[in-house]
């Protein structure tokens, strides 16, 4: 196990059974050691398949979101995963893991059942990409729900050198006081102004960015941490020399209708689409709409 560095004395407890204003909550231990090791043993053999279709498509943005998975690489480095996606379509074994530990857990968190909205892995090689601030729902937002939320589950553990996720828990209060940053009020919480397609595609205004406190999670394989889509976070480039993979898995309320399979057939019919690259570190179209105008590289 990774030794884990002292508590921030500032950031807030992030425990609980249901979500606070934050938004995040950690589950130190949630998963026992054979459910983990089960589930490492079938992301080293999605990780094989993700960079087999990365390897045969050669670049081409139909086969890589055409396949088994929907791979995505590195804009820096078209020859690595930044992420893999459309894991329950393709993995009986995950699938089995979200209704079993994922989401009993989050139905207490939110106070109602959710069901699975999206998926992903991503794997952060050494050098790999910084997630810039951004608020996730500026993703979701295009399709139907009105709230996420998303578990964290480490494959690798999440170290500061690695790049692992720091929230801003207080970025209410920076609603309040910037509210000429924010775009609109979403059940009660603010979602900021981003900057649009381009370098920055989806990053919160600097305005507001200067304003949010950051506070790291530091996770181990076993730990899961569930946020919902409106909590800012971002992650540094990893400077360590290991990849550094975790699971992303986002839910929406059952209440709002099962959207998943929607998700990816729009996902997989316009994968180059900006709404699908908010704040990452991959390639996308300029353009609202796929292909118009060539790709741009986005994120940092
Ligand atoms: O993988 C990371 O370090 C951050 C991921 C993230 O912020 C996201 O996918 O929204």
């Amino acid at each position: 196990m990774a030794p884990r560095s002292a508590p921030d004395p500032a950031a807030p407890a992030w425990q609980g059974e249901r979500f606070d204003d934050s938004g995040v909550a950690v589950l130190r231990g949630h998963l026992g050691p054979a459910q983990t090791a089960r589930l490492a043993a079938e992301i080293d053999r999605l990780g094989r398949l993700a960079a087999g279709i990365l390897r045969e498509a050669g670049g081409d943005p139909q086969k890589l979101a055409g396949g088994e998975l929907v791979v995505v690489p590195e804009a820096a480095d078209p020859l690595a995963v930044c992420r893999y996606e459309n894991i329950a379509a393709a993995s009986p074994l995950f699938r089995d893991f979200v209704a079993e530990a994922l989401l009993p857990a989050l139905a207490k968190l939110v106070g109602e059942p959710c069901v699975l909205f999206k998926d992903k892995l991503n794997e952060k090689s050494p050098g790999g990409g910084a997630f810039p601030p951004h608020q996730d729902f500026a993703a979701y937002r295009h399709f139907p729900p009105r709230y996420n939320a998303t578990a964290m589950v480490p494959v690798d553990p999440m170290t500061e050198l690695n790049g692992c996720v720091k929230f801003s828990p207080g970025y209410r209060r920076v609603g309040e006081a910037c509210a000429d940053h924010v775009e609109e009020m979403v059940g009660g919480r603010p979602l900021f102004r981003t900057y649009g397609p381009g370098p920055r595609n989806g990053d919160i205004v600097d305005e507001v960015q200067e304003r949010l406190d950051w506070h790291p999670i530091e996770a181990v394989p076993g730990d899961v941490v569930f946020f919902d889509s409106f909590v800012p976070h971002m992650s540094v480039a990893n400077a360590s020399k290991a990849r550094r993979r975790a699971l992303f898995i986002t839910f929406s309320r059952a209440a709002e209708g099962d959207w998943y399979d929607h998700y990816y057939k729009t996902k997989r019919g316009d994968s180059l689409n900006p709404m699908f690259h908010v704040s990452t570190p991959t390639a996308h179209t300029v353009s609202r709409t796929a292909g118009e105008e060539g790709t741009r590289k986005a994120g940092g």
